[in-house]
């Protein structure tokens, strides 16, 4: 992929400020929104199930987090996915600890089934949970899972005809067919709760204005580690306070050309 669309997807989310539709976790919501502002996009939070389906149609993109589950939420959360399909609004899903208890699992194993996900953005163990692969999990956190992350990425793209973007380290993005390694980011990143949800939000805004998943996807993800390096780099005489602060800065201020310079991207 060429270093010019990594860029040319971020300034185009700056450019439209799309309005992406989220149903998230309690946790992460006002960082979510926060994120989602400072990078450029217009973020909405609407769960109720009486008007989910009309803001999902409106929205550019719709993210759908279980990372509090209820009831109520997972139903709001299929009208809404059903709503973004019929009207062409790509849906990403962070299936938050799925694994971790029987009723995530089952809930991620019913969200896939019944709406047409986009995009699945989850640490190993909960892509391998949501295919019912065995992989150990912990809370919300990934576990020690020993396999092939690169081909549990392309094996869950492939089962759900959808694009699949493991994170960790190194980061993987895979249709099943065509895959990217994103090495950016920083380990500090795993030390303010929300990093990965806000992430997920943030390939919504940029799957709003980029029709190729691939090209969002890693765009999103490069745009995402190199502003975490460059935070973690001005902050490392601080901590993760700090950190969640200045990525919020950074997210306003990066520059094409810093993604340009700094972006880790490898094509297998
Ligand atoms: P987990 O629950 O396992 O913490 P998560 O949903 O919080 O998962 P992460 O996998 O932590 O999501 O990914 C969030 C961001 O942090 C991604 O941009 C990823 O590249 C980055 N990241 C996570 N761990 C590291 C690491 N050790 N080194 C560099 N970047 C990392
Ligand atoms: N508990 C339920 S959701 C949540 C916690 C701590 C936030 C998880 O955020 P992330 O981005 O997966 O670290
Ligand atoms: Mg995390
Ligand atoms: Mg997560």
């Amino acid at each position: 992929m060429e270093t010019i669309q990594l860029v040319k997807t971020l300034e185009n989310v700056r450019k439209i400020n799309p309005l992406v539709h989220n149903i998230t976790n309690v946790v992460v919501t006002n960082f979510t929104a926060n994120g989602l502002l400072a990078l450029g996009a217009s973020p909405v939070m609407a769960y109720a199930k009486e008007e989910v389906a009309d803001m999902a149609k409106i929205a550019g993109a719709l993210v759908l987090n279980i990372g509090t589950l209820s009831p109520d939420e997972i139903e709001a959360m299929i009208i809404a996915g059903k709503s973004a399909n019929e009207h062409g609004v790509p849906v990403i899903f962070d299936p938050v600890g799925a694994g971790a208890t029987p009723y995530r699992t089952e809930t991620s194993h019913r969200i896939v089934k019944e709406v047409k996900i986009s995009i699945l953005r989850g640490n190993a163990a909960e892509v391998a949970n949501v295919i019912g692969e065995e992989w150990t999990i912990k809370g919300v956190d990934a576990g020690e899972g020993t396999g092939n992350i690169v081909e549990l990425a392309q094996i869950a793209a492939r089962k759900l005809n959808t694009v699949v973007v493991i994170t960790g380290k190194d980061d993987v993005i895979t249709d099943g067919e065509t895959t990217y390694l994103v090495h950016n980011g920083h380990p500090i990143l795993t030390k303010v709760t929300g990093a990965g949800c806000l992430l997920s939000s943030i390939i919504g805004a940029f799957a709003a204005v980029e029709k190729d998943l691939l090209v969002a996807s890693v765009s999103a993800l490069a745009a995402y580690g190199v502003t975490a390096e460059t935070a973690a780099k001005q902050t490392a005489e601080e901590g993760p306070g700090s950190f969640q602060i200045q990525l919020l800065n950074k997210l306003a201020t990066i520059s094409p050309e810093e993604i340009q310079t700094n972006a880790n991207v490898e094509k297998l």
